[in-house]
């Protein structure tokens, strides 16, 4: 099918997520075919204005990058009608098309995506791709399940920072510099230190900071987020560390930067010049998979501790690129200590242990490395879905 035109929606539940995963799925797929007429339904602008501060606050319709961005939280039978559908209509993460444009939509297009968030688990590619019945229309229905194998959707490739990735490691230092002048630390020497960045859900620190200390390595760390910086404020409280105005610290051979919320470019470039990432949530995960960086990832807390299926599922992912059993199971344990709180909370003393982690650095940055160029080269989420598109018959 030759299509021409695209509408997203999204709904923003919590956190960066969601905003974060349709405003980069909209860049990448305008680029792909920059011909294409795309909008994007939002009900709300803020996370995204943190995203790409070019977004603006107060807009209901602004077009950006060539996209037009939509945020009517509320929409009539009037406003449908004049706004019209697209031949693709795709729902992010399962959020409802608001329902006067449902209406239309099953008639007038084509195509409705269920674009859902990213796992690891098994049941995902039972689901890639599976129809899901529409009570009326001549419009079909499908899920679109992102992922770590062919047999899913993929993952959203970044292809600017693949063009750039070379240049930008050359100029890695500079470039790591200029993202720390943007906080209030002030210059810091960063020369032979371990660079790791954190943006992590609310949690206790303590065993990390100390395990690092350990390792005898000077080492900076970029701090992101409110609840990462609120978990290694009282960490640093409980080790007896002043708590810092200037976003800066120092606590042994480890410095500590609170940094401001970046460009969503540069974050995915940052994770690429560090030595190690702490992500949190699927999007960040999934720029540290593509990376190529050690990485521990916090999953989004769910009831009954589900997120420790969903790290299993990953560490299942990751293991066929180990190649030695012993460094995965250290990594495995550590993936599992990591995510097993019940709730947020910076109070919180958790038992994971670090030293395996930092000794096998480079062990480790060469599996995840391995899986990234397998990414990059079979699982682009933007190109599988164009090809669904395109070979798609009404
Ligand atoms: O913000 P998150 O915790 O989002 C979460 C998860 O997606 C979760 O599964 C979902 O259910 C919940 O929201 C509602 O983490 P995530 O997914 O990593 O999204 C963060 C986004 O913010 C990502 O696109 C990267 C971007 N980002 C920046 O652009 N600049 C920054 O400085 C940082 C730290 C992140």
């Amino acid at each position: 099918m030759r299509f021409s035109s695209i509408d997203i929606f999204c709904k923003v539940i919590d956190n960066f997520g969601d905003a974060g995963v349709v405003y980069r799925f909209a860049g990448e797929f305008k680029a792909a075919y920059p011909h294409l007429r795309m909008r994007v339904f939002i009900d709300d602008l803020r996370a995204l204005n943190q995203i790409e501060p070019g977004i603006n606050l107060t807009a209901e319709v602004q077009d950006f990058e060539s996209i037009r961005y939509i945020c009517m939280p509320d929409i009539s039978s009037d406003d449908a009608e004049a706004l019209g559908t697209a031949e693709i209509m795709i729902e992010a993460f399962a959020c409802h098309i608001p329902e006067p444009l449902m209406k239309m939509a099953v008639h007038r297009s084509s195509l409705i995506i269920n674009l859902e968030y990213l796992s690891a688990e098994d049941w995902v590619e039972g689901y890639h791709l599976k129809e899901s019945l529409l009570p009326e229309g001549r419009a079909r229905k499908f899920y679109f399940m992102p992922g770590f194998n062919t047999a899913t959707g993929g993952l959203i490739l970044n292809s600017r920072l693949q063009r750039q990735k070379s240049q930008l490691l050359k100029n890695k230092v500079l470039f790591l510099n200029q993202q720390i002048s943007l906080s209030k630390s002030g210059p810091i020497d960063i020369g032979n230190k371990l660079i790791g960045t954190v943006f992590t859900y609310e949690r206790g620190f303590d065993t990390f900071i100390k395990e690092l200390q350990e390792i005898g390595q000077q080492t900076v760390l970029l701090i992101f987020g409110e609840k990462s910086h609120a978990g290694f404020l009282a960490s640093l409280q409980r080790l007896g560390v002043s708590v810092p105005e200037n976003d800066f610290c120092e606590y042994g051979r480890i410095q500590f930067v609170i940094m401001p919320f970046t460009r969503q470019h540069d974050y995915d470039s940052l994770l690429c010049c560090a030595d190690f990432n702490i992500v949190r949530g699927e999007d960040s995960l999934s720029r540290a998979v593509l990376s190529g960086k050690p990485f521990i990832w916090n999953a989004y807390l769910q009831q009954d501790r589900y997120q420790l299926v969903k790290t299993e599922a990953l560490m299942n992912a990751l293991y066929p690129y180990f190649e030695e059993r012993a460094i995965f199971d250290n990594y495995r344990n550590l993936m599992i200590e990591f995510n097993s709180a019940e709730t947020e909370c910076s109070s919180q003393t958790t038992e994971e242990h670090y030293g395996d982690f930092f000794r096998n650095l480079n062990k480790i940055e060469h599996a995840v490395s391995k899986m990234s160029y397998f990414i990059h080269n079979n699982c682009d989420l933007v190109k599988n879905l164009g090809d669904f598109l395109g070979d798609y018959k009404n």
